[in-house]
């Protein structure tokens, strides 16, 4: 017996009615429109293997619109996918199921990124594609050609983000993405004609894209336009007429199938008119075999592939797996060992923008995995090195993207790049416009990526900027979001280490706030251990029998020196302890934590920033200094002082404080 197209694409309708009817939760309406064009894209068209999810040559699949993730849960499950099988169908959107109520990334799953919020798959996936595009240029387009194919709604495209996305995916001419845009014109409000009258053709080809219409319910215009686009020199997108709730009477075409279950009376009503008369979750066996079919063509795919990379380029395929299969880090410990040690005799004062700068340099000798770039503030993040190679839609052969002024899409692509496998991203902007990377960065925590964020110009220090660019509370929003280590680094030393721990946490995304002024080299004696790895040390202590504690973090463990300085004049002992990374001291053990910050200890903090995350350590009895208002336009120093951060005005504090 042949199986009927719509017989392919309505097993993933009901396996999605079904489902959210079932968690009484969830979107049936886009996985019921966009059926058609994901079985066209799997049958005839997507190289992937159920068998082997890791396989590096696979095209993507990126589900931006994640709402719809019975579409993805559904395609995985028919395909033959070992990561989701029926019964983990029936547990959709409930605990510990792999099919959560958006898709959530797990490496070899299938599920290739975390979608949900939207316009971040679309971001993620021009990351994947620039990826593919560099990996093709280092090993060949016979060993890496691989596509990225991405489902996007209205809603992902009025995104602010998908604007900066695509635009740069148009500049740099990804030819290996495709976006099937489901053209639906519902959203929940009701119809796009209320929120948006673009005209997406001229859109799309004002960025430098290919811009392909269909009918979303055709098969042969939906293969034709997959065969042209791949095809193209540019970017392609096919937007897709689709009827949001294919198949349901009473809801089709309707904002009412979006995002509730259709309901008992009207699934009823589906099955009759799509001639379905099999039970909640059964697919015939006819049904699932010729999916099983469609994946296992997959793994023949892998076989001709592994085979003539074994044959072909044994060299390259060595380098693939060592350098970014892996992930290996080579000689990076031995690096910063010497690294360390030249700077330890050289005593260099330099803006720690000026330090990450030569930590970039000196690591991308060794790694060429790590691919740089920034948000068009290369020279003031100090990202770009003499190391730093240009990618660019001519040459893909670099190792540093200029991502234009675009904070929020070059977080998104980082995360792609870090998705792809093999790549370490790392990109700057000012720490005051982390707020603008702010939704990515949560996501490349909750998904676990090593991506390192370089944000320079980290305080109130940049001075005549003034307010909209001196950080506040920045630095507690992001110490807010679990799974990310901030770091400070105070000087050379300790932000060779914090890079080197950035590194090594490869299940842990990175910022490293970064100084514009300069500090003095603050390291006491040369060590091969790296002391940023407990968060915090001790840096000086005036006397065993210090009864003040000063903890800061970054610039301002220059300004508690001084303040100890002063109190030593004046007859009292303290300890200063650097802080730079708050969430790796809060993990360490009791016993550290109150060898550091001891019981009796009167305890000062800081930070000019947000005290926010500080009151934990004073224990109610020592102070909190910081700022908690907007800053001022003033060069630094008076700003410092209008603020009462200098050493006269904190040591006077403190005085005060131990009279009482
Ligand atoms: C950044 C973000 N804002 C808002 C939402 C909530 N939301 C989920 S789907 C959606 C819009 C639905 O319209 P569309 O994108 O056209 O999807 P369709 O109705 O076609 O499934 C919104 C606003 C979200 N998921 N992400």
């Amino acid at each position: 017996m042949t199986i009927k197209f719509n017989q392919l694409s309505n097993a993933i309708r009901f396996l999605s009615i079904d489902a959210v009817q079932k968690a009484n939760s969830g979107h049936p309406g886009m996985p019921m429109g966009m059926a058609d064009v994901a079985t066209t894209l799997f049958k005839y068209h997507l190289r992937f293997n159920p068998k082997n999810p890791s396989w590096i040559n696979r095209d993507r699949f990126i589900l931006s619109a994640g709402h719809g993730s019975m579409l993805l849960y559904s395609l995985l499950y028919l395909s033959g996918y070992k990561s989701i099988s029926i019964e983990d169908i029936k547990k959709f959107r409930q605990l510990n199921s792999i099919c959560a109520g958006h898709p959530e990334y797990k490496k070899g799953t299938g599920i290739e990124t975390t979608t949900g919020p939207l316009g971040q798959g679309l971001g993620n996936a021009v990351g994947m594609a620039i990826a593919e595009e560099i990996f093709r240029k280092k090993f060949g387009s016979n060993v890496i050609n691989n596509k990225t194919y991405v489902i996007a709604s209205d809603g992902d495209l009025m995104e602010g983000i998908s604007h900066e996305a695509m635009s740069l995916a148009g500049h740099l001419k990804l030819k290996n993405l495709v976006v099937f845009f489901d053209n639906n014109k519902i959203s929940i409000d009701g119809s796009t004609s209320l929120s948006v009258s673009d005209n997406y053709k001229k859109r799309f080809e004002s960025y430098g894209w290919n811009f392909l219409e269909v009918n979303g319910h055709n098969e042969k215009q939906i293969s034709k336009a997959i065969t042209k686009a791949s095809k193209s020199n540019k970017p392609t997108l096919i937007s897709c007429k689709t009827i949001i709730g294919f198949g349901s009477p009473n809801k089709s075409g309707k904002a009412s199938s979006h995002g509730s279950p259709l309901g008992e009376d009207e699934i009823a009503l589906v099955r009759k008119k799509l001639k379905w008369s099999n039970k909640p979750f059964e697919t015939p066996q006819e049904i699932l075999d010729e999916w099983i079919k469609i994946g296992e063509k997959g793994e023949q795919l892998e076989k001709i592939w592994q085979n003539s990379t074994d044959k072909k380029n044994p060299k390259i395929k060595f380098e693939l797996e060592k350098n970014y299969i892996n992930s290996d880090l080579g000689e990076l410990e031995k690096l910063i060992e010497i690294e360390k040690t030249k700077y330890f005799e050289a005593k260099p004062s330099l803006a720690t923008r000026q330090c990450s700068m030569a930590a970039i340099e000196s690591i991308s000798a060794i790694l060429p995995q790590l691919i740089g770039g920034s948000a068009d503030l290369s020279g003031s993040n100090n990202t770009k090195t003499k190391n730093s190679k240009i990618i660019n839609s001519k040459n893909f052969n670099g190792n540093y993207i200029h991502y234009g002024v675009r904070e929020h899409g070059m977080a998104a692509v980082m995360n792609g790049l870090a998705l792809y496998g093999g790549i370490v991203p790392y990109g700057g902007t000012f720490l005051i416009f982390s707020d603008y990377c702010k939704p990515s960065i949560r996501l490349s925590a909750l998904m676990g990526l090593k991506v390192i964020y370089i944000f320079s110009h980290d305080s109130i220090g940049l001075g005549e900027d003034g307010p909209t660019h001196q950080p506040i509370e920045q630095l507690a929003g992001l110490r807010a979001i679990p799974n990310l280590n901030v770091f400070r680094p105070a000087d050379i030393n300790e932000t060779l280490e914090c890079w080197e721990i950035a590194l090594k946490s490869h299940n842990t995304p990175s910022v490293i706030a970064l100084s514009r002024q300069k500090v003095p080299y603050i390291n006491p004696n040369n060590s091969k251990e790296n002391k940023c790895e407990n968060g915090a040390y001790v840096v000086n202590i005036t006397s065993h029998e210090s009864n003040v504690t000063l903890i800061a973090s970054g610039t301002e463990v220059e300004l508690a020196l001084n303040v100890q300085n002063e109190l030593k004049a004046n007859n009292i002992h303290s300890k200063v302890v650097s802080m730079p990374c708050m969430e790796l001291f809060d993990k360490q053990s009791e016993k550290y934590k109150s060898d550091i910050i001891e019981e009796d200890s009167l305890v000062i903090t800081l930070e000019a920033g947000s005290i926010t995350h500080w009151h934990k350590y004073i224990k109610n009895k020592g102070l909190n200094l910081g700022i908690d208002q907007f800053g001022e336009s003033a060069p630094y120093k008076e700003v410092y002082d209008h603020f009462n951060l200098t050493e006269n005005k904190i040591t006077n504090f403190i005085q005060k404080k131990l009279r009482k």
